[in-house]
């Protein structure tokens, strides 16, 4: 069978999902470099919204870092660690808002990048908006996580890889101090070490900065 392939870029954080899911799955996925300014009718083929990452394997074509993760928590030869929590059960609700709320968090910082590119939209309202959404999901995550979300800190489930993400690529490129939230911070720390987490970050370049003050 051909090797599992994932289209996407290295500080990406849907792609960075992506990738996090298939090394907790047990899975040897390739990253296969896509950017999508670079070469975006190839990326349209592969994914009619243009968008990364795009998972292919076994003859399908997956796209959305969620659904991969779904696809691959539902691969028959799929063999995650004792310690990757499953979506289904008692805690599913609570896990899939929870998740929800790890991709609007993610998505702001992606909106506010965008229009920040050349030419800048810097004084379009919906850069308020989104900063605004920024700071109060920020805040709502990190109380979640203070009262022992993410559903249960001895494993490590979807919100926690798409919170990582989503806060990496915020405090790599400066926008946000860590710190200001404690408890998401505790989580990060705790995963740190954890392969797929450490394996899969990108390096953000003083040129890749985008955003706003969170302050
Ligand atoms: N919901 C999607 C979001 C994917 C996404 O927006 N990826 C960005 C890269 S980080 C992208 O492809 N952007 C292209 C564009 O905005 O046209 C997922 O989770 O996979």
């Amino acid at each position: 069978m051909a090797k599992m392939k994932i289209y996407g870029t290295p500080t990406s954080p849907p792609t960075r999902v992506a990738r996090i899911a298939a090394m907790e799955f047990g899975h040897d996925a390739q990253l296969c470099q896509m950017a999508w300014r670079v070469t975006p009718d190839e990326l349209y083929k592969l994914n009619p919204a243009g968008r990364v990452p795009a998972l292919e394997h076994d003859g399908n074509t997956i796209y959305d870092s969620r659904v991969i993760w779904l696809y691959l928590e539902q691969l028959e030869d799929s063999r995650p660690s004792k310690s990757v929590r499953s979506l289904s059960g008692p805690d599913c609700w609570r896990e899939a808002n929870a998740a929800t709320l790890c991709y609007e968090l993610l998505m702001t910082g992606m909106v506010i990048r965008g229009m920040e590119e050349k030419p800048p939209i810097t004084e379009h309202p919906y850069l308020a908006r989104c900063a605004e959404r920024r700071l109060i999901l920020l805040q709502a995550i990190d109380d979640m996580a203070s009262q022992g979300w993410l559903v249960e800190p001895a494993t490590f489930g979807l919100a926690d890889a798409v919170m990582i993400c989503a806060t990496d690529a915020l405090v790599g490129r400066e926008v946000i101090n860590i710190y200001d939230y404690p408890h998401l911070e505790g989580i990060r720390m705790r995963y740190k070490t954890r392969k797929s987490i450490a394996e899969t970050l990108g390096e953000y370049y003083p040129d890749q900065k985008g955003g706003v003050s969170a302050h």
